[in-house]
């Protein structure tokens, strides 16, 4: 099992898309094992994307995300940090597939709803960062035998 970090960007709050949004992860079968609504300040966007820190489109992007408050979710399932990827859609949201959560409820590139980690690495660095004061809840889940194939020992 994975876990990643997933965050609904202030438009996502403000349009009210916070449940359809959050609703499509768990439709999937993936896990939501921490959820918080926080505001998002100078100093934690600089730490989050310290490795745009050099793009030109850093500064917008810092102001976009401390603009109002996000919702925040740790999400677990195998895998889950290229399947919540492949929900999100592509970075731009006039460009990204229909059937995405980007694709179907945005039009704009830097206005692109959700954030999730894009690596093991980041996943950990991030969950730390936005997590890291205990806020994950380890719990198990009957219905995980019905959506994985857990006959071999492992889910599949
Ligand atoms: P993704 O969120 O799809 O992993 P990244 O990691 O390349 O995309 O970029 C991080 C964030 O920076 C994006 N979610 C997007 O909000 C913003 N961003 C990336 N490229 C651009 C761009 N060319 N213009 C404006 N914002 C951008």
């Amino acid at each position: 099992m994975e876990t990643t970090l997933i965050i609904l960007k202030p438009d996502a709050v403000q349009r009210g898309l916070v449940g359809r949004i959050i609703s499509r992860l768990e439709d999937k079968g993936l896990q939501l094992v921490g959820l918080k609504l926080m505001q998002i300040d100078d100093a934690l966007a600089s730490k989050h994307y310290a490795d745009h820190r050099e793009k030109p489109f850093y500064p917008g992007l810092v102001r976009f995300m401390t603009s109002s408050p996000v919702v925040v979710a740790a999400v677990r399932g195998v895998g889950a940090i290229g399947v919540c990827r492949n929900l999100m859609g592509a970075t731009f949201g006039s460009k990204a597939a229909a059937g995405t959560i980007r694709g179907d409820f945005g039009v704009s590139n830097s206005f692109n709803l959700i954030h999730g980690s894009d690596s093991p690495e980041a996943a950990a660095k991030e969950l730390s960062l936005f997590f890291g004061d205990g806020g994950v809840v380890d719990f198990d889940r009957p219905i995980d035998c019905w959506v994985y194939d857990t006959s071999g020992g492992s889910p599949e």
